[in-house]
């Protein structure tokens, strides 16, 4: 056998592979393999198709980024429109939805409905014929949409092909969705950058499926749950509703799984009150639950008014804004000591809660929506984060309306204010010696994702900081039982525990470490970023500004934070007696190849977005030949590889004269180095 007919099989063999994982990965949540492995087969059909490019079909699980952007969205004719969904609100609205539809069906007893979660996402209509996506499109009006195909191709969870024997035609509605830690990550990646962060989830979703650029879209971490069937071909639909998601499951179309059949109106009020409890543990944002009379031929007999179906009603949870007003302005100070105008409330009840402060973030959001002492304001709780201020309602402002100024001493320690130039933040610069940043630093440092002290929680560390037994996270574990029991509310045995997990808890990570350290803008992706580069923390409190700069992702500002952090005598100090008290993490194995190959001696700086491969891939086989990446162009820099929508790195690369090579370039480079 030729080769190339045996590479033939093999990316057959690779393609069925991958789908079949990326299926228990996505659609069953029940993984067989790795992340690891999985890359290893992803890499080696990317491989195999580099290498013969005959071979790539647009159904490859490679081929989900176009190469292209699109010029703008094309309107799309839904066949069966997108319907909308009627609201309750109050318990009252379902009790008549639900008699309304018995009334309906002859008076029966009890309806079988199916519910699940409302996701606050985008809603989108996908096209299948012969069990291949072909189109993908919002809802707009109902009746005609966007679309939105070259970014859900990019939706890992969004089946290219799908499983089994398929109809010829299936048109399947989903919600498209943003998970909350993934929204975060980007949110964190974007401020590490300086770009431009989403407000929530919803908003960050809504724009990144109607992006123009695929590559950019591949890079949200969406996700889906398809939720009802629009046109079919070839497929004779089951009797229930949930009967239809199931066989859509086994085609590889992820449902949620939180899915259940209820009977009654009864069942339905015990399925909203049980996920309205489990709501702020879900890894996405809902605003309530759907139900629909789970028969087909029920549906079909009670039919629609105007478009929204009889037979099915959105449950939304309590609204989450309020009208207030605003008695006064306090400053609360953070950890890095930035000042947070918070605006005290007259108490409102909000979602279930009783809310009496809400955030106004910094003074230029304050003087943005003009926020006054006395003004009646709108208040939102979005998820179970902290309420802000929405808007003024100006109409209201009574003439006694105060405005905000920003305090020129800090309210908590009379240390003297400064706002940088350009800067929305206002901060204290007293540093360790404010009681209020020596709180929120042993907040972060005790927090679940750093050293993950369980039992030390808020109001301990307020008694801890005011009656002077800690100052800094060291003295946490100097602390002694006796200390501990004279607390207030702590009992022999809750210090104890706290005392056990104190020792637990010197057993960490490194990235876990830098990032409860709490240094300025160093969230936990960067802080892995500064492990996995510098893998010793010598390294990082011994590298140069430029050094750190060279860290994937790490730019100026960041870099600035970071090394000024280590500068610091007093931090310097605090590290040396957290590693004296036995803090310690198991080595990181270094990524980077030290060993000899065709590239030693040439380092590379990766910049914009590769087609063919992900800039880490790109990384990894450059160090796998021997050479070097950076972050930073400099003299030294041998290539700057430039893919799309290159940063100022490119421009840096053609002020110092450094070669540049586009993707095409650095693949017969890789494959020059190989051979
Ligand atoms: N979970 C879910 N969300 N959602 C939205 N189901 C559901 N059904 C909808 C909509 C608009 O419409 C049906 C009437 C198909």
């Amino acid at each position: 056998m030729s080769s190339a007919r045996s590479a033939a099989a093999r990316v057959r063999e690779l393609r069925t592979q991958i789908n079949h994982h990326n299926y228990r990965y996505h659609v069953l949540d029940d993984p067989e393999i790795s992340d690891a492995e999985y890359d290893r087969l992803l890499n080696e059909l990317k491989a195999l198709e580099a290498q013969y490019p005959d071979l790539i079909t647009p159904d490859s699980p490679t081929q989900r980024v176009g190469a292209t952007p699109v010029g703008e969205l094309d309107e799309v004719v839904h066949t069966t429109p997108m319907l909308s969904l009627d609201n309750a609100f109050a318990e009252e609205d379902l009790l008549a939805f639900d008699r309304r539809v018995r009334e309906r069906l002859d008076d029966i007893e009890q309806v079988e409905y199916s519910a699940e979660p409302k996701l606050d996402g985008l809603a989108v209509s996908f096209r299948y014929e012969g069990g291949r996506l072909v189109l993908a499109a919002t809802r707009g009006d109902g009746m005609r949409g966007e679309n939105v195909t070259h970014n859900v191709r990019t939706i890992k969870s969004v089946p290219i092909e799908l499983r089994g024997k398929p109809p010829a035609v299936l048109e399947v509605r989903g919600e498209v969705f943003m998970p909350i830690a993934g929204f975060k990550a980007m949110n964190e990646r974007a401020l590490a950058k300086g770009e431009k962060t989403f407000v929530n989830p919803r908003n960050a979703a809504a724009g990144s499926l109607r992006q123009l650029d695929p590559r950019l879209a591949a890079m949200r971490p969406f996700d889906v749950f398809f939720y009802s069937v629009g046109e079919t071909q070839g497929w004779k639909l089951p009797p229930r509703h949930s009967e239809a998601l199931e066989q859509l499951k086994e085609w590889g179309l992820k449902i949620s799984p939180l899915l259940k059949i209820v009977k009654g109106v009864e069942g339905c009020l015990e399925y909203y009150h049980d996920i309205g409890k489990r709501r702020s543990s879900l890894p996405y944002e809902i605003d309530g639950v759907v139900y629909k009379v789970n028969r087909f031929a029920q549906q079909r007999e009670l039919g629609f008014v105007a478009r929204a179906p009889r037979w099915a009603i959105a449950h939304k949870f309590p609204a989450h804004e309020e009208n207030t007003v605003v008695r006064g302005v306090e400053f609360q100070v953070g950890r890095t000591g930035a000042l947070t105008p918070v605006a005290r409330l007259e108490p409102v009840f909000v979602g279930g809660v009783t809310v009496s402060n809400a955030t106004l973030h910094n003074m230029d959001e304050v003087q943005r929506k003009d926020v006054r002492i006395g003004d009646t304001v709108v208040i939102r709780r979005a998820g179970d984060v902290i309420p802000e201020v929405v808007k003024v309602i100006v109409e209201r402002r009574p003439p006694t309306a105060r405005i905000v100024e920003l305090p020129a001493k800090c309210p908590v320690c009379g240390s003297d204010v400064e706002r940088e130039e350009g800067e929305a933040v206002a901060r204290c610069t007293g540093g360790l010696f404010c009681a209020a940043q020596r709180k929120e630093s042993l907040r972060h440092f005790a927090g679940r994702r750093a050293l993950d002290i369980d039992g030390l929680g808020s109001k301990i560390i307020d008694q801890l900081v005011e009656s002077e037994l800690v100052h800094t996270p060291a003295d946490l574990y100097e602390l002694k039982l006796e200390q501990l029991m004279n607390l207030e509310r702590m009992g022999e045995k809750s210090a104890a525990k706290l005392i056990e997990a104190l020792e637990r808890s010197k057993q960490t990570t490194l990235p876990r470490f830098l990032y409860a350290l709490g240094i300025r803008d160093v969230g936990e992706a960067t802080a892995a970023a500064l492990a996995e580069h510098f893998c010793v923390l010598d390294a990082i409190e011994q590298a140069s500004e430029e050094q750190i700069q060279e860290v994937p992702d790490i730019g100026p500002v960041v870099a600035a934070h970071v090394f000024h952090f280590f500068q610091q005598p007093e931090n310097r100090k605090v590290i040396e007696d957290l590693c004296r008290h036995g803090v310690k993490w198991p080595p990181i194995k270094r990524k980077q190849s030290r060993g000899e190959g065709p590239l030693s001696g040439k380092t590379f700086v990766l910049t914009g977005t590769l087609d063919g491969m992900s800039r880490d891939e790109a990384g990894d086989r450059i160090t796998a030949l021997g050479g070097k990446v950076s972050g930073s162009v400099s003299k030294k820099t041998s290539y700057v590889v430039a893919g799309a929508d290159p940063g100022s790195k490119l421009k840096k690369a053609q002020e110092l004269g450094v070669e540049v090579l586009d993707e095409e370039g650095l693949q017969k480079l890789l494959s020059a180095a190989t051979s």
